[in-house]
């Protein structure tokens, strides 16, 4: 397809042909999937699938990260008409990426829903994609690390957090955003020796062994020294990326349950990405986007460029080899 006939085109999301390549839809029109990717069920020849997971029930404060997928899809029209910025390659024009659509749950049942997600992504794991999910709150994270575990064992997590999520929790029935990396330490689905946490800045004694980066660090030593701490922690493990937006100071993404002040800005968060490269991501997600309070639709487009991060950092292992 020509460029010509691309930009007569609209909604991409179904029209297009190939999995590959820039969108130059209008940003303003047309059906919003993940970065213009095709819509689809269909992960044959599929690299990387985007798949949300529309679930806030887990939350300690305020809800709505149920509409988070929803807009950070809405956020993300704005940047697959250009190579991504910084990366030197484009990763949309590389590999296939296809939006896998949002997994389907009973919203009455949410006890369920960590062995569902886990079945979710397992399933797009099977069909031979790597997976990137747009959240939801933090707890999703937990039904994909159990799926990644399974198919690449025991995880590296880099967690971009204000808070650790490792708030003691033995009931298994329970399903909480602030515990459930203390349930996946437990399962031993992730190493918390070989993981860190980035950005933290509220207090939790028990660190169950992870590595802790907090924000003050962050800001004391900048983020270049930040991704090479990363790099020593992590080595060759292969490791998931959860990036929770409460990580980014309230003031760049105030759309958010539990917001904290003194965070990351995006500049940094965006450098410690870049910087990560070369690490041997498996998978990753972008979680607790409340668009009820995303006043400005900051934090929906933080959480897009984060998603755009994650692809990339997959994308340049892959190319290395
Ligand atoms: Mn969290």
């Amino acid at each position: 397809m020509s460029l010509e006939d691309a930009k007569r085109q609209i909604d991409h999301a179904f029209t297009r042909e190939d999995l590959k390549g820039p969108s130059f839809e209008n940003v303003f029109a047309g059906a919003p999937s993940f970065l213009r990717r095709k819509y689809t069920k269909d992960l044959a020849g599929v690299d990387i699938a985007v798949t949300g997971l529309p679930f806030d029930q887990a939350v300690t404060n305020r809800p709505g990260t149920r509409l988070g997928p929803r807009a950070i899809r809405e956020a993300s029209l704005l940047q697959p008409c250009d190579a991504p910025y910084g990366w030197g390659y484009d990763v949309l024009s590389e590999f296939a990426i296809a939006d896998y659509g949002d997994m389907a749950f009973d919203y009455a049942m949410p006890s369920e829903v960590p062995a569902k997600i886990a079945q979710h992504v397992g399933g797009i794991l099977d069909a031979g994609a790597a997976c990137v999910v747009l959240g939801g709150d933090h707890s999703v994270t937990h039904g994909c690390l159990r799926a990644h575990a399974e198919k690449h064992g025991p995880l590296s997590v880099i967690q971009f957090d204000a808070h650790t999520d490792t708030w003691a929790d033995d009931d298994a029935t329970r399903v909480d955003h602030g515990t459930f990396m203390y349930k996946a330490a437990k399962e031993g689905v992730v190493v918390p020796e070989r993981s860190v946490q980035i950005g933290i800045r509220t207090d939790n004694p028990d660190t169950l062994g992870f590595n802790i980066l907090d924000a003050r660090q962050v800001h004391r030593d900048g983020p270049e020294r930040i991704a090479e701490r990363v790099h020593e922690i992590v080595g060759a493990q292969p490791c998931y990326i959860t990036f929770d937006i409460d990580a980014l100071d309230p003031a760049f993404a105030p759309g958010t349950g539990t917001p904290v002040w003194g965070g990351l800005s995006s500049h940094q968060a965006a450098v410690i990405l870049r910087h990560l490269a070369g690490i041997d991501m498996k998978g990753g997600d972008v979680v607790e986007v409340s668009p009820p309070f995303d006043t400005t639709g900051a934090t929906a487009v933080a959480a897009a460029h984060v998603g755009m991060e994650l692809l990339c950092l997959w994308g340049w292992t892959r190319r290395a080899r």
